[in-house]
């Protein structure tokens, strides 16, 4: 997911904040060192891998990487979702099956807030203009439309779809969210778009880490590695909308894009897995009519990143209405601004924190008092819940 939600948006009046107007000077921001040839050099295959090792590879090194596609070879929408002849996606058994759920569309073509315009609208309608687009060789002069952002599980939590990968099982998100009473929203998301659909250049919610599967279709990813952003601003400090715009080279508006370094790119194929770490900006092509399914997810290994990003957001928010420090309320007013762009606040964060630490110590007094013949196996648990703490 993008963007944060946008729920709070709409109650409340913001001032316009330039999202790094700040005093830090981004042409000599160092950017996360990383080999830009050795990152995609390989599929990781699932059963060459233990939870151990990606652990201490991928998530606590914060590296992207793609896993074969082995690892969804079971999953019921690898069969369901498409057509076992063509490999193209089973409109018609979508369309049956999920017709009647209402899901959020972009329109790739039009810019809004540096992201894409969006509106909510029927599957079956969805599917309908999705054939006919297909039908027509995917024609430049009509509208390209991106069903995106669906909580899929949420509308159908008895259709199991897919398993989640035990590589990004310690989701303390998901944990949190799922756990409210106040609130129904998650971050387990569908995507369908026909080629030539694509996601504008971003880092993910909250600088989450997130995974997405292709169920069918190919995907163009171009990463950029933490820091690299920062060359990528125009001179006020807004980020390119799309990383392939021509308007980069223009030095007067896009001052440090000359310093860029190489970008990384890999092409996901279909049943593969790739896992986008924390603060990675990146921007998605669908190659071919796609469909995929990805989480954002937190726990022990991004928690500090996560935070800092939010430090920093606010202390941007505080920045941008100094001029009116002195107003009664003036914290709350900033935390509300907070709360709006980057879709939580400090009062949410901890509420979250302290939900996780209660889940894990009730989840170890347990343990304490009992030892029945499953012991060996709730040791492993623990330890497992304990390395994710870290
Ligand atoms: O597949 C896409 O279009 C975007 C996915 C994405 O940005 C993500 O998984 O973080
Ligand atoms: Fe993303």
């Amino acid at each position: 997911m993008s963007a944060p939600m946008k729920k709070a948006m709409t109650q409340i009046s913001l001032p316009v904040i330039s999202p790094r107007s700040s005093s830090r000077s981004p042409c000599t921001k160092d950017s996360q060192q990383c080999d830009v040839s050795q990152v995609f050099d390989q599929r990781i295959c699932p059963s060459d891998i233990s939870y151990d090792d990606f652990f201490q590879k991928y998530l606590l090194q914060n590296k992207p990487c793609i896993i074969s596609s082995e690892l969804t070879q079971d999953w019921l929408s690898r069969r369901h979702w498409i057509d076992g002849e063509t490999g193209k996606p089973n409109l018609t058994f979508l369309k049956e099956n999920f017709g009647d759920a209402v899901a959020p569309v972009a329109n790739c073509g039009q810019e809004k807030f540096s992201s894409q315009c969006k509106e909510e609208m029927r599957m079956s309608e969805f599917l309908d203009y999705w054939g006919n687009y297909m039908s027509k060789g995917h024609p430049r002069s009509q509208k390209c439309l991106y069903l995106k952002d669906w909580h899929f599980t949420k509308a159908f939590p008895s259709y199991q779809a897919y398993s989640t990968p035990v590589y990004f099982l310690s989701d303390w998100m998901n944990e949190f969210w799922d756990s409210r009473t106040d609130s129904h929203d998650d971050y387990r998301f569908v995507y369908m778009g026909p080629k030539g659909s694509w996601t504008p250049f971003h880092a993910d919610v909250f600088r989450s880490f997130s995974w997405s599967a292709n169920i069918c279709g190919r995907k163009r990813w171009i990463f950029l590695a933490p820091g690299e952003e920062e060359k990528y601003r125009n001179k006020f400090g807004n980020l390119v909308y799309d990383i392939n715009s021509d308007e980069l080279n223009d030095p007067k508006q896009y001052p440090c894009y000359s310093q860029s370094a190489a970008r990384i790119e890999v092409i996901q194929e279909p049943g593969e897995v790739i896992f986008v770490p924390s603060g990675w900006h990146h921007q998605v092509h669908n190659l071919e009519d796609t469909i995929s399914i990805n989480h954002n997810w937190m726990n022990g290994c991004n928690i500090k990143r996560c935070w800092n990003f939010l430090e920093q957001e606010l202390s941007d928010v505080q920045r941008e209405i100094s001029d009116c420090r002195d107003m009664e309320g003036w914290q709350e007013q900033c935390q509300l601004i907070l709360k709006a762009s980057s879709g939580i606040d400090y009062s949410e964060f901890y509420r979250y924190l302290i939900t996780i630490a209660t889940h894990r110590m009730d989840f170890l007094q347990l343990e304490q008092n009992s030892d029945g013949p499953n012991e060996k196996q709730n040791l492993k648990l623990v330890q497992y819940i304990m390395q994710s703490l870290i």
